[in-house]
This record gives structure tokens, sequence and C-alpha cells, in this order.
């Protein structure tokens, strides 16, 4: 997903064109709003952790891109591309290394599984 960080820097295209060059296939996507009933129900495995208000007023802050990739190992490889949540610790060449410097404001949210992703797809697309 694109959050609304990345949305607002016009890095859509970015992220899809990085995605797409590594050679995975985007196979679904949507530009939407999140209400706040969905976006605590994504990030429901955080809800105990300090900072759940945050992140649930930011994704909800603006418009966002869900999108299914899919590729051998895509969740492996997306993430990789995406780089540590941390931008200052993501490496350069990722794409929260090279455009984020905040941890709240990281311009993408990728499933960390095969069921995270089942699920996630199943909020957003189902
Ligand atoms: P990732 O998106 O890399 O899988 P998660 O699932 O651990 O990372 O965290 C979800 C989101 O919560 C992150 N994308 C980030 O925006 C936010 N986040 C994680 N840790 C912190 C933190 N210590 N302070 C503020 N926001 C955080």
């Amino acid at each position: 997903m694109v959050k609304p960080d990345g949305v607002a820097k016009a890095l859509v295209g970015t992220v899809i064109a990085r995605l797409e060059g590594k050679g995975l296939k985007l196979a679904q996507m949507k530009m939407m709003n999140i209400d706040r009933s969905l976006a605590e129900e994504h990030y429901g495995e955080h809800k105990e952790r300090p900072f759940f208000g945050e992140l649930v007023d930011f994704i909800t802050s603006g418009p966002v891109v869900a999108m299914e990739w899919t590729g051998p190992s895509a969740i492996t490889a997306a993430r990789q591309m995406m780089g540590a949540t941390n931008p200052l610790e993501a490496g350069p060449g990722t794409i929260r290394g090279d455009f984020a410097l905040e941890i709240g404001e990281n311009i993408v949210h990728g499933s960390d599984g095969p069921e995270s992703a089942e699920r996630e797809l199943g909020l957003f697309f189902g």
C-alpha cells in the first residue's frame, strides 16, 4: 500500500515502477480513503502499542493506494524493496531509504507474511 504521505509526495508511480521493475506483477489496485474502523482492524496487531492512535490517525489522513502484487516470493521481494520500518535504518536504494525520514511516515505498508496478506487483501479488496 502506498500510504497518505506517499500519495501526497506523488510517489505512487515510483513505487509501482520499482516493484514492476523487479519483476513483480500488479494484480489489483484501488485508490481509497480508509475509515477509522477499517484502519483499526488493519492495524489490529498493534492495538496495544503506544503509537496505535497515531498510526490510525495517519492512515486515515488522506487517500491511499491499496495494491495486490504477485510473483515468486512476492512478500519477501516487496519487503526488501520497501526497506526497514525505520527509514533511517532502511538502506539506500530502498523505497523508505530513498524517500522517507520518519518511522511514522514511511511511504509504504507491506504485508509481513502470507496470512497477513490474505487478511489484508480481504479487508481492502474483499
Ligand atoms: P512494517 O510496516 O515495516 O511491517 P510494522 O508492521 O512493525 O512495520 O509497523 C506498522 C507501522 O507502524 C509502520 N509502518 C510504522 O509506520 C509504524 N510504526 C512502527 N513502529 C513505530 C514506532 N516505534 N513509532 C511510531 N510508529 C511506528
